[in-house]
């Protein structure tokens, strides 16, 4: 059986290292809040698959090459005749200051439907995992997101959902609009704090939207901080854990890698201190690396980053 199974929308990205209206040299890397779970968990040993649509050229083989080198079961995905691949600029404006364009409207992975899931959910996994970026790409993937989640929550299939705001796809409001009662659904949630009030009418508040998302059925809410670290809300409680200390290269990503060291825990049977822990770990390799996954760890490379305590 397997371990995981994720669904959205992997991108071809192209990062500059400077201005892009000044033009130079781009580097064409994998991206894809989704994929990068399944890299981060197929690198720690859990069988991940990832389904989705793409492009039947060569990026579309690019993509597919990628996630098959990571050891992502893609048997599922789609290759879609009809439409372009989806594509994204990361944009070095400064040291510091990333800009993110995407060219992915009408994309091949933008058209997700129904269809495109039925056999990997009848196939089964251990857990399902989803962002909110899918939901926003297309109606027909906004509605085949709301199938697997429902889908899912039936087959007894525990969901996981990040919310992974994104203001380039959708306002606030429609975005709140959907993803409010998918959350109901899901077993975990993962959000930075300004995107609480993007899953409950319980305002932004954090105490009283996790409380909201607990009453609903959530059992763990999982608040991310950046570099303080995160906590976890359950019925239980709040549980803090730190950041690990790392010199930052490169946040994106890091969101991905967090859920994904989450997750691992989980399929190990970890209590929720160490699949925290786990999940700060993660989310150190990834920010201390250039590349929203290619620096996320194997499992006998855990130790490497020192405080993690997290093998
Ligand atoms: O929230 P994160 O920084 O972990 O997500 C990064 C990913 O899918 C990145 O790979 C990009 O392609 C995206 O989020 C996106 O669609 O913005
Ligand atoms: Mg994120």
């Amino acid at each position: 059986e397997r371990d995981l199974l994720t669904v959205g929308e992997a991108l071809v990205s192209l990062r500059s290292s400077g201005p892009l209206a000044a033009g130079g040299p781009l580097t064409m890397h994998l991206a894809g809040a989704e994929s990068n779970v399944a890299i981060g968990l197929a690198r720690l040993g859990h069988r991940a698959a990832w389904a989705g649509r793409v492009s039947d050229d060569e990026l579309g083989e690019f993509v597919l090459r990628q996630l098959r080198a990571e050891g992502v079961d893609t048997t599922d995905v789609r290759r879609d005749p009809q439409r372009p691949p989806g594509v994204m600029f990361l944009e070095r404006r400064t040291a510091d200051v990333s800009r993110v364009r995407y060219l992915r409207a009408g994309s091949a992975g933008a058209a997700l439907d129904v269809d495109d899931l039925r056999a990997p959910l009848a196939a089964g996994a251990r857990l399902l995992h989803l962002s909110g970026i899918t939901p926003a790409l297309s109606d027909s993937a906004r509605t085949a997101v709301a199938w697997a989640v429902r889908t899912a929550a039936e087959s007894g299939i525990p969901v996981s959902l990040d919310v992974n705001y994104r203001a380039g796809l959708w306002s606030r409001e429609d975005a709140r609009a959907t993803l409010t009662p998918l959350a109901g659904y899901a077993a975990v949630v993962i959000a930075s704090t300004d995107e609480l009030d993007l899953v409950t009418e319980a305002g932004a508040d954090e105490r009283d939207a996790a409380a909201d998302l607990v009453r609903r059925g959530v059992s763990t809410v999982l608040v991310k901080l950046g570099a303080d670290g995160a906590r976890a809300w359950t019925a239980d409680g709040v549980e803090h854990v730190p950041a690990v200390p790392v010199t930052a290269v490169d946040t994106v990503g890091a969101g991905d890698a967090f859920t994904a060291g989450y997750l691992s825990g989980h399929l190990d049977g970890l209590g929720l201190t160490d699949r925290l822990r786990r999940a700060a770990a993660l989310g150190a390799f990834a920010v201390a690396g250039h590349g929203d996954w290619e620096g996320l760890p194997r499992r006998d490379e855990l130790s490497l980053i020192t405080g993690s305590a997290a093998g």
